[in-house]
């Protein structure tokens, strides 16, 4: 042991990290061992470079210099084209092709939620926690097309272990065990914002956090993923978010256009939403040196966001709603050479608590003091030969729980969700009590396993009448 601390100390000293080590003799055997652990599984050279650009030396977003907003098959593209790209999809799905992937890996502080986000309870009425609404909409999907879907959930090392026993608590909601695959992402140092040194979250602990959901691609190959996914003859990784109760974890018409559709290298496609307004918290679609790149809310120059057409729509219109489709050789490519690929990092300026290593005492602190480094899984999009991005409706595939409260929240998301239903039943000729301003006057819920498409509720499960107040789950 003494002679793994002198060497990793000469390499903490090297890098001007030595603090991580300096509460050493206070720390039993195994706790000693833990931190040796967590030092070397860092990076020091590469780490020294992140700290020079994002706490040393911030410049911002690098920008490319010509922007144009992305083009895109509108939702309302004619129904032929629509019926071909949808058939495409559906015999993927039958072939056994597609697989599900969820990455589950964030914190959620925002949402302040005591537990992995996937575990929250997302529904309106039932207040079904969000993996049982991505497990049904799995179960239903492989009842409609006869195969197996498979579901890859990436984890982090924070929530593996309590998402790894929601859903043995819950029986894996019923999907077969064999077909569920859970491994945790990379994580990074947290870094004093001051200083760019490591914090410490306890004497014998380094703070570490999740490195962004562009580890996904990384983490599909360090973990066997993408091997398991090849063995099992799968083409296309249909990408989710797990704070969406919306997202279609399978949509047919998706995958036809991400695998056949000539504006399509069938590496990596994306769906989008009209943003509502300016200031709305999504990256947007945009098109820059012949590639589709995706330009987070906060870099995108406000003058840029406020652009709008001849008809009064904004001009960069294309929100992303983190939902792709990955074709697995794009994953195995970019891979290939494993250690070496990564994403760029971006800089988040965050609350970390930590201890004071001078007098070990917990700090934690009223402001923002730590620089959290990730990366974004849309940040792969130019790797991708041609990327193509499809508009959804905001109202079937967007509902996303992020905060405690107002925008985003589960009480936005449960009205968005009462409204589709609300649509759906209304599509079946059952009429929605609606007040003053036309939203549903009832709180509507329908199963993926009832229906996962507008027309697909058998006829004895509709409500024969709706009361303003009621609350229906079918
Ligand atoms: C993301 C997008 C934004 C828009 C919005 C739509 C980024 C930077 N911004 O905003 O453009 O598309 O979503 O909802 O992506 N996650 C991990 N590991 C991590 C970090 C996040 O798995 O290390 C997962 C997390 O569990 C969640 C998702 O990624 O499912 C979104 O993360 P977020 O809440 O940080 O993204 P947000 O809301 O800033």
């Amino acid at each position: 042991m003494s002679d793994r601390l002198r060497k990793i100390r000469s390499r903490l000293e090297a890098h001007d990290q030595a603090h991580v080590l300096s509460r050493a003799d206070e720390l039993s055997a195994d706790q000693l061992e833990h931190l040796l652990d967590q030092i070397e599984q860092i990076d020091f050279e590469a780490l020294d470079e992140l700290i020079d650009r994002h706490v040393h030396h911030p410049d911002g977003s690098a920008l490319p210099g010509e922007l144009e907003p992305a083009p895109y098959f509108p939702e309302d593209m004619p129904e032929d084209e629509k019926a071909r790209y949808r058939a495409d999809g559906e015999r993927l799905l039958r072939e056994g092709r597609v697989a599900a992937f969820t990455v589950a890996g964030g914190q959620g502080t925002r949402l302040g939620w005591n537990g992995p986000k996937g575990t929250f309870p997302a529904t309106p009425v039932t207040g079904k926690p969000l993996f049982r609404v991505f497990a049904e909409q799995i179960l239903a999907s492989q009842r409609k097309f006869g195969v197996t879907i498979p579901w890859y959930i990436m984890t982090s090392p924070i929530n593996d272990a309590d998402t790894r026993a929601f859903f043995l608590d819950n029986n894996c909601f019923g999907l077969d065990r064999k077909n569920l695959f859970l491994f945790p992402q990379g994580v990074m140092p947290s870094l004093d914002a001051k200083t760019g040194r490591i914090l410490l979250s306890a004497k014998h602990e380094i703070a570490m956090n999740p490195n962004g959901h562009g580890g996904s691609i990384k983490a599909l190959r360090d973990s066997g993923a993408i091997e398991d996914m090849a063995a099992r003859g799968i083409e296309h990784i249909s990408y989710f978010q797990v704070d969406n109760p919306l997202a279609k974890v399978i949509d047919p018409l998706f995958l036809g256009l991400h695998a056949s559709a000539e504006e399509s290298s069938g590496e990596m496609s994306s769906k989008m939403v009209a943003k509502t307004d300016p200031e709305e918290k999504v990256g947007v679609f945009c098109r820059s040196e012949g590639k589709t790149i995706v330009v987070e809310y906060s870099d995108l120059p406000e003058e840029l966001a406020r652009q709008t057409t001849d008809d009064g729509a904004l001009r960069f219109l294309a929100g992303n709603i983190a939902i792709h489709l990955f074709g697995v050789p794009f994953i195995e490519r970019l891979t290939a050479e494993k250690h070496r690929f990564g994403l760029p990092y971006h800089r988040a300026l965050k609350k970390v608590p930590h201890i004071d290593v001078e007098s070990g005492a917990p700090v934690d602190p009223a402001e923002p003091n730590a620089i959290k480094l990730e990366s974004f899984v849309f940040d792969a999009l130019p790797l991708a030969e041609r990327s193509l991005v499809l508009e959804t409706s905001r109202v079937e595939e967007f509902a996303p729980i992020k905060n405690a409260d107002g925008r985003d929240s589960a009480a936005s998301s449960h009205e968005l969700q009462s409204e589709r239903h609300a649509r759906w039943l209304e599509a079946s000729g059952v009429t929605v009590p609606r007040d003053q301003e036309g939203r549903p006057a009832a709180r509507l819920e329908i199963s993926p396993l009832t229906a996962l498409d507008p027309g697909e509720i058998p006829a004895a499960e509709l409500p024969e009448v709706i009361r303003p107040g009621a609350e229906i789950a079918i």
